[in-house]
């Protein structure tokens, strides 16, 4: 295939003249009332435009809960149609240029070719990520019992040498970053000996880092729960911290915003985590009870922003290897995955838009004083600003499209591809 971009200069380009107009008006008024914060908006608006967040080429298929999954028609059912729907939320919302491949679903046989495919598509590699939390066809071992941690030397061996693979192919594609999710763990009290388990994981990683070109890094990613109930071996941003600080420094700390006990307060986690020189990345996503699957913003938007407010405030205070690797990670269930992601994308740049807007100064002064009241109101005021017309502007300026949804929906792209494609099978879900 040599896809080129889906959608046409022309297409954009009158989709925008017809709201130019109207957008520049409600920039106008935005930047009146910024000038008078003392906040330049032409400021905010060429930081949001050096802002990316990748897409993972799982989220461009239809997720499943872990009861079932409902396929729509001209979902992609490859790695090169996940590219081609890719391509079109870069297109369409112009935040989102890289994607985020998962082995071995996105295996091929030329790399090279792939890479090249995503180019044209307008697109790169991010970090990627293995799989050993499921068996695939023809595989020696198991990992009914865990993979890294797995008290069989065999199953161990098998999981590492999946993950240098894996590191191999994102040589190929252009990535700089692996990815490390186990779910590896227990469902009852007394099943494994937790110290030990955790010793085992930490022996088989080492020889993943190990492998590690000089310029990568490896992001562990924790997760309290699912599909281990009782405990799993890097459960929390503790465990995963110890991780990253006995692999060594190119090992970092990745947070996934469903992957934690229930009300904990993620925006501290960010900032301890940069404290300690291991803050890596994000996986972005919502939920409400104890899932990683809701859209990014959908349930709770000021966490998302006081999230972004102590990002802001760690640039401020870069450490050494600051440079968090930013990913979309959720579950479209009952959406049109690409719909999903060009509104969550726009949540996110949008949720960063908003703490480039907290009048540090301020903040800082009533911090010291105690002004508790005047402190959370620096925050409040940033929250309560609709930075829709800077997000917007700086979309329009990239190339991408002033509403990018509606564009899409004139463009009848799962009909066209559900000719095309096919028919995706009613397999499991994924988390
Ligand atoms: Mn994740």
């Amino acid at each position: 295939m040599a896809n080129g971009p889906a959608l046409t200069l022309d297409q954009i380009g009158s989709h925008n003249a017809e709201r130019i107009d109207a957008l520049a008006e409600d920039y106008a008024a935005l930047d009146r009332q910024l000038a008078r914060r003392g906040v330049d908006i032409a400021q905010v608006k060429s930081a949001v435009a050096t802002f990316s967040v990748a897409v993972p080429s799982w989220g461009a298929g239809r997720g499943g809960t872990r009861f079932a999954k409902f396929p729509i028609p001209g979902e992609p059912t490859n790695i090169h149609e996940k590219l081609e729907d890719c391509g079109l939320i870069q297109q369409l919302g112009q935040v989102t240029p890289r994607v985020s491949p998962h082995f071995p679903w996105d295996k091929v046989s030329d790399y090279a070719a792939l890479r090249e495919e995503a180019a044209n598509l307008g697109l790169g590699f991010d970090a990627v990520n293995s799989n050993t939390f499921q068996d695939q066809p023809g595989q020696a071992h198991s990992y009914r019992s865990g993979s890294l941690s797995s008290t069989d030397a065999d199953v161990r061996a098998q999981a590492i040498d999946h993950n240098i693979e894996c590191i191999e192919i994102g040589r190929q594609l252009g990535s700089r970053a692996l990815t490390v999710w186990v779910g590896d763990g227990t469902n009852f009290p007394g099943q494994q000996h937790l110290g030990r388990s955790l010793d085992r994981y930490l022996d088989a990683a080492a020889q993943v880092y190990a492998a590690l070109p000089g310029d990568w890094r490896m992001l562990l990613e924790h997760k309290l729960f699912e599909p281990a109930f009782y405990s799993t071996v890097i459960s929390d941003w503790g465990s995963s911290m110890m991780a990253a600080q006995e692999l060594g420094p190119k090992a970092m700390c990745l947070i996934d915003l469903g992957h934690h006990a229930p009300n904990v307060n993620i925006e501290q986690i960010v900032a301890r985590l940069h404290k300690a020189g291991k803050l890596g990345g994000f996986h972005f996503n919502d939920s409400k009870y104890g899932d990683d699957d809701l859209d990014a913003g959908a349930i709770n938007p000021h966490q998302l922003f006081l999230i972004f407010n102590e990002l802001v405030e760690a640039a401020l205070e870069p450490r050494t290897g600051f440079d968090p690797a930013y990913m979309i990670d959720q579950s479209h269930n009952v959406t049109d995955p690409i719909e999903s992601m060009l509104c969550s994308a726009e949540a996110i740049v949008g949720s960063f838009a908003k703490a480039l807007l907290v009048d540090r100064e301020a903040l800082r002064a009533a911090q010291e004083s105690n002004d508790a009241i005047i402190a959370f109101r620096a925050l409040r005021r940033a929250y309560d600003t609709d930075v829709a017309p800077i997000v917007a502007l700086a979309r329009a300026e990239a190339g991408g499209a002033i509403d990018p949804l509606a564009l899409y929906r004139t463009l009848g792209w799962r009909e066209r591809k559900a000719q095309e494609r096919n028919t995706v099978g009613l397999g499991a879900g994924i988390v």
